[in-house]
Order: structure tokens, then sequence, then C-alpha cells
């Protein structure tokens, strides 16, 4: 039995979690033998770990993890990323650290909806393939590898909240800013090749995708995220059930040890931890699937406006879009002139054009532009610019995709804050 004094300094603690309510908070700890541990960490042994004493130790609620140590642990692998929450875990990569033309993993951003699982282990992970299928399958890793072909391509995953922060009237949800984007090396096997293995039946119309992550609530009867995707697209060449990021196994926080990747759709599509993929006859209804979920207005809509939930539709691909990656936002510079780069990227489509601009718009200058190393990478591009005198300059940079769609100066919005793909600007210093 715990004390009251205990359950109100549990409490305490669980008001103390960012973005998560006392009310979504699981009874029990998710992760016992971490919360035991720290338990059991006298103050000094705190102290030691944070490096110096803590004055006011004393008054720190029980099983408080101190927020430098929570961080580090849960950015472990990562480097530079900003943490927007810490249950779950979300954080996204500052634009000037996206700049490689492949994302390291150390700079891959992580967006969970969940508590990942305890149990990551690549030798006892079970795949199963079911629903409307001839041959229903159940695959270990080891059986994907040797039984399909293995692919590794560099794929960009967006997630459709990236920009959400700049939307006014503001959408709630993880205020993303530029970085809830990435473009790594992924190894694995086509999602096309195991379904046609299993033998998909002709009424399937829809994939739903389950993963081993854990409800926020504790709820072992709920799930935190269970998104698919039509047919057609799970059928295409570049979905892949992935083992493998930039040659060595997946990050923890970003899938391990399997995962798919759909590139050019939204983030969610990609179920990271996965263990089931279940062919349907419908759309697939699982959480974050319904309701104005990854949805959008079916129509423009004004800033504020109210719209019925009815008349929300999935989102599909991801808009045209483009990243300033060098030189950094607020950059003093004495040189007068400098390359800029960065990377352009259309869900589904290729990029044909990137122009940016260093005064405010009025005239630009194209990119010079490279093809995508495969379908659903994304492009570099980078430009040399000069600026004419001494001065406070902006650059932008805007896309056009195989479509002729361009990105707006401005953001859409929408109630939810998805699909910001407005232009990137970066500010600089110069002389
Ligand atoms: N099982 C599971 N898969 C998931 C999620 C999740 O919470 N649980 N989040 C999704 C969302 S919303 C995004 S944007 C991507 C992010 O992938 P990353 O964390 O590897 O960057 O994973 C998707 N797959
Ligand atoms: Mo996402």
């Amino acid at each position: 039995m715990r004390t009251d004094d205990e359950k109100k300094r549990d409490s305490h603690r669980h008001d103390a979690v960012a973005g998560v309510s006392p009310g979504e908070m699981p009874e029990q700890p998710a992760d016992p033998d971490r919360r035991g541990f720290l338990k059991r960490t006298g103050l000094a042994t705190m102290a030691a770990m944070v490096g110096t004493n803590i004055p006011f130790g004393a008054n720190m609620p029980a099983g408080m993890v101190p927020a430098a140590l929570a961080s580090q642990d849960i950015l472990k692998g990562k480097d530079g990323l900003s943490l927007l929450n810490d249950r779950p875990v979300n954080a996204e990569t500052p634009p000037e650290l996206l700049d490689d033309p492949i994302t390291p993993t150390n700079r891959h951003f992580i967006r969970n909806n969940g508590i990942p699982p305890e149990n990551m282990d690549p030798d006892s992970w079970m795949l199963t393939i079911d629903g409307f299928v001839d041959n229903p399958l159940k695959l270990s890793i080891a059986d994907l590898r040797n039984q399909f072909e293995v692919v590794t391509m560099a794929l960009a995953l967006e997630c459709g909240g990236n920009g959400r922060a700049f939307f006014d009237p503001p959408a709630r949800g993880n205020q993303w800013t530029y970085g809830a984007v990435a473009c790594s090396e992924w190894t694995g096997v086509r999602l096309k090749d195991v379904l046609n293995k299993a033998g998909v039946q002709s009424n399937v119309i829809y994939t739903a995708h389950y993963g081993a992550d854990t409800h926020l609530s504790g709820d072992p009867n709920k799930i935190p995220i269970s998104r698919g995707v039509p047919i057609a697209k799970a059928m295409t060449d570049n979905v892949l059930i992935a083992f493998e990021m930039n040659g060595e196994a997946l990050h923890p926080m970003n899938g391990a040890p399997l995962r798919l990747v759909v590139p050019g759709w939204p983030g969610s599509c990609s179920q990271k931890w996965l263990t089931r993929i279940w062919l349907r006859d419908q759309v697939h209804d699982g959480p974050k699937m319904t309701g104005k979920s990854y949805r959008v207005p079916a129509y423009p809509v004004a800033p504020g406006d109210k719209v019925p939930t009815e008349d929300f539709v999935i989102i599909e691909r991801m808009p045209v879009k483009s990243l300033i990656t060098y030189p950094a936002n607020n950059t003093d510079m004495t040189a007068m002139e400098t390359e800029v780069r960065g990377h352009a990227w259309s869900g589904d489509r290729s990029i044909d054009k990137v122009e940016i601009t260093i005064d405010f718009g009025k005239t630009w200058m194209p990119a010079e532009l490279d093809a995508p190393v495969n379908e659903g990478a994304w492009q570099n591009w980078r430009a040399r610019v000069k600026f004419p005198m001494k001065g406070y300059y902006e650059v932008w940079a805007r896309a056009t995709d195989s479509a002729g769609e361009m990105q707006p100066f401005a953001i859409d919005w929408n109630p939810k804050g998805y699909l910001n793909n407005s232009m990137h600007r970066v500010g600089l210093r110069v002389g």
C-alpha cells in the first residue's frame, strides 16, 4: 500500500510531465525497472549523476528523473536534437543539422505516440501478415532477409505535423518547427514482395499497420497508433519493411528492430516496432486513422474556421517543400558571398526546380539541383549568392515539383496544423 503522501508526490510527478494531462497518465510507470532503480537511488547518487549537488533535492517528488538526465537518456544516440516532449518522446532536428545529403541516424527526428516496447530483440521478433490473403505469413527478420530481395534506398520521411508551430491561430499538437523530416538510407525488403508472397485477395483496399509500442495510459487494451495506406501505395517499389538504418540496426527510438518506411506520405504511415500488417476490405479505422487525425478539410478553409469532422479527408502524399540547411538562420558572416544549400521533396513526385531569393521575393535565381538518388529520396540543391552591400538579408527557398506545384509563401491553414509547406526563410547579417 502506498501512503497518501506517496500518492500525492506521485500525482505531483505526473503533473510535472509536459504534454500529458494527469488523466492520461498510467497508474504504473511504463518502465518499472528504471523507476525502481531511481527509487533506490539516493540523493547523493543522483547528485553524482548530474555532476553537482542538488540544493533543493529534498523537494524532488519520489521517482522523479532529473530532467537533464532524462533527456540525455532519451536522446541517447542522437546529437543536437531539440526535445519537444519526453512522454511520449518527440524531438526534432534544427535545419542546419540536417545538412548532410543522407541524414545520419543521430540526426533523424523522433516522433512517438506511445511508449516504445521494452523488448526490441531482433532474433525473436516476428511479423504477421494476415487478413484477406491466401497464405497468412509469420516471418522472423532472418526469414525476411532470406526469402526476399534485400534493398537499400534513401527515403524521405516527414511528419504530417512538421511546421505546425507556425500556424496562426495555433493548432494543438506537437509544435514542430522545421526538423520533423529526414532522409536516411534504409535497408530492408519491399512490402510489395512480402504481400505478393502472402497473396493479396482481390477485395483488399487498405493495409493496417501494428507495432509493439504501448499506450500512454498503460491500458494494455489500447494502442497508441495504427494507420494504413491504400493497397496501391503499399504495392509500390519504394515502400520498405526495414531492419537497417544507414547500414546499422535501427535506432531504438526509430522503431528497432523492424519498421515500415513509406516515403512521401505522412510519417505516421511508417509504423515503427512493426509486428503485423493486416489486409482489409475497407479503409482502415485504427487509432489516428479516424476523426481529424492526419486529416485535413476537403476544401480550403479560412484561418480559425470550425470544420465538421465529416468534411475531413485522409492525408495521402505530402506536399512540395524545401529546407535551407546552410547557412543557419541568424548567422553573422564576414564574407560578402556564400554557398546556400539544402534539400527539396514532394511526396510521390520529383522536384523540377528550386529557386532562391535574397531580396524578399522580388527576384529569384535557380539553384543547382541534384536528381534523387532513388525514387522517394529528397533532392539536394545548392546556389552561390553574392550580397551587394553589408546588412541584413533573408534567403528564401522555394521548390516546384514535377506536377508544377510550387511552395506557397504563406501557410494554407487547417485546424490540426498539418502540411505546412511554406517557404523556409533564413536571416543573415552580412559584412
Ligand atoms: N509504432 C509506432 N509507429 C510510428 C509512430 C508511433 O508512435 N508508434 N509514430 C509515427 C509518426 S507520427 C511518425 S512522424 C514517424 C516518425 O518516425 P521516426 O520517429 O523514426 O522519425 O513514425 C510513425 N510510426
Ligand atoms: Mo507524425
